[in-house]
Parts: C-alpha cells; structure tokens; sequence
C-alpha cells in the first residue's frame, strides 16, 4: 500500500520547508511574511487538512483545473490535530505514471510558526498527481489529484503569427509558389489552443489549419488566420499579403501565330458587309498565354468605316484592313490555347 515511502530521519523538526518549481517559501526565518491566502493569479485553491488520523487526509481535493493554484495545507487544532502529530503533503515527482512538473514538499504540524497552516503557489499541468504523507508509518495518507484541461478560467484568446516562405526575387514577390506558416499560442495556464483556421483571399471561407499553406497562383494575395483555444476564444482576425509570380522559363522561343479572314466575298474580292478574322497561336514550349490584336482603318470608298476593335477573347468581327497581331508566351503552360473559328460573325453597327 505505501508507495515510494521515504524516511525522514531527525529532520522533522529542523525542516519546515516549501519546494515547488513556482513555489514561494511559506517559512522564511524568524520574521515570519504571510503569503497571501488569495493570491491575484490564482482563482484557484486547492486544500488539504490533517487530523490525528495517519491513514487518510481529513479532506483533499480530488479535482483541479490546470494553471496555477494555490495549494493550502493545514494539520492544526482547527482541522482535528489533537496530538501535535506532523503529516507532510508531498507530491511525488519520479513516478512516470504520473506528472513529475510540481515540486510540493509541505510539512505542518499544529505547533510550527504557521499554527499547521501552509501555502505555495503552483502551476498544475493537465494529468495526475500523486500525493502522499513521508511522515514514516503515515503511509495509507495518500491520493491522486486529477487536473483537467482548463476552460472556466480561460478568458483569453491565443496569441496568432504567420510566416510567408519561399524564394523572393528582387522586389520581395515569391517565384513560383509561396508558403503561408501559421502559429498560435495560449497564455501561460490558458486553456491551448484548440485549432488554426486560415482562409485564403477576402472571399474564401475558412479551412482548418493543419499544414502550411502553399499558393502557387500567380498574383497577388492574403491569407487570415485566427485561432480558437479550448475555451473557446478565438483571436481576432489577422493577415499576411504576398504576391506570387511565375517561375522562370527556359522557354526562349515566341508563338507561332496566323490570321484567316472570312466572310461573303463580292466579284472583286471585297468582303461584302462584314469580314471576321481568326487568329490563332501555338507555342511547343510555355505554351500560349495572351493574344493580342490592334487594328487601323483603311479607306475603301464604298465602305463606311467600322469602329475600331478592341482586345477581345473570342474571334471578333472587324473592318477590313490591315492589322498587326501579336501573342506572348505563358509561362509553364504545356498546352497552347487556342482561339477556335466563330460559326458566324456578329456584325459591328456601322
Ligand atoms: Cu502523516
């Protein structure tokens, strides 16, 4: 039954002492502070008292939340100590069954400088901690103190950053895909972080954040991200803008491009009413991106002059004329894009 009992030799008189990773000393020496019993931090008091009896605490806590807490220990007249007897509350850190992270070594007896009554201030990780009295032949006073995830106290919202990565040209653009990294962290003795949402764009809903976001389309962009913790806080909305351009091609070579010009012919060959030209590009490297057309008005006498026409993405019916048509590349684009013949033109207003 008695777990991990350690004798205490000679010492019990000597050693009024507190350990605790965050523990404050409750006995400093013969000017006696009291360490505040409501500590601002701590909402949360935890506590034991002792009696007479060695095989049980009067009353512990058998629940906590995590974060910090005020431990209060008192084996004095007023919880039943009837005899003098010490007790100590200790917890045990070199069990890996159970959390090893808060130091408590608390001896009390009715008649020490603190009348039996002891405090320290801790911070309880999530888990199990085994506690338990070293007073020798005390060894059935023991228990476990579960603490469970926090949430009634939490009341702020994670701290959230993002990190864009990748290869920056010159004028700080990512070359070929950019990588949104986002993080989030709770407040110390907060609840955690539950999750990260990020969405991409003004427009984009909101997704689960799981991995880095990689945006390989090429502009310009924004990524928000928030973070919830487990209480249910989330932050505020925050953003990261970057732009994306194109890798760069080892494709050197231009379009083909070519020009049909159709329509209802008279005997001399003027197109009668309205004449539509095609035009089309193909590139074996990059492939076609854009194609671009301009046109110039050339008098025909008979014919009233057409409004000029503008870049447009399907064939377009256009005044006679000559014209100059250009198409450029598109980068990493293994297809080209063609522009397919109209079955019949529509015809400008004169
Ligand atoms: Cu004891």
């Amino acid at each position: 039954m008695t777990r991990r009992r350690r004798v205490w030799t000679a010492l019990l008189a000597a050693v009024l002492m507190v350990l605790g990773l965050q523990a404050t000393p409750s006995t400093a020496g013969p000017e006696q502070q009291t360490v505040p019993a409501a500590p601002t931090a701590a909402a949360q008091v935890l506590t034991w008292t002792a009696g007479d009896d060695i095989t049980r605490y009067t009353t512990m806590p058998t629940t906590a939340v995590a974060g910090p807490a005020t431990i209060v220990f008192e084996n004095s007249t007023a919880t039943g100590n009837t005899t003098g007897m010490p007790h100590t509350l200790t917890f045990v850190t070199s069990d890996p069954e159970f959390n090893g992270d808060v130091e408590l070594n608390i001896l009390a007896n009715p008649n020490d400088d603190m009348g039996g009554r002891h405090t320290a201030e801790v911070t309880l990780s999530p888990g199990r901690y085994f506690y338990h009295c070293t007073i020798p032949g005390h060894g059935q006073m023991q228990g476990i103190l579960v603490v469970t995830e926090g949430g009634g106290e939490d009341t702020t919202a994670p701290n959230t950053s993002a990190r864009v990565g990748g290869v920056q040209n010159a004028q700080g653009e990512y070359v070929g895909s950019a990588s949104v990294t986002v993080a989030a962290t709770d407040e110390t003795g907060g609840s955690g972080v539950d999750r990260i949402q990020y969405a991409v764009d003004a427009a984009g809903d909101w997704l689960p954040y799981t991995a880095p976001v990689v945006v390989d389309r090429v502009g310009g962009h924004t990524i928000r991200y928030r973070a919830f913790d487990k209480a249910g806080n989330v932050s505020a909305e925050k953003s990261v803008n970057f732009t994306v351009v194109p890798p760069a091609s080892d494709d050197t070579t231009a379009p083909e491009t070519s020009a049909t010009v159709s329509g209802e012919r008279n005997a001399d060959g003027t197109y009668v009413d309205m004449a539509t030209v095609t035009v089309t590009a193909s590139d074996t490297g990059s492939g076609v991106d854009r194609i671009q057309y301009a046109s110039a008005r050339r008098p025909t006498g008979s014919r009233t002059p057409a409004p000029s026409c503008s870049t447009r993405s399907a064939p377009t019916p256009c005044a006679t004329g000559p014209s100059t048509r250009r198409a450029t590349r598109r980068p990493r684009r293994a297809s080209p894009s063609r522009w397919s013949p109209h079955p019949r033109g529509t015809p400008l207003p004169p």
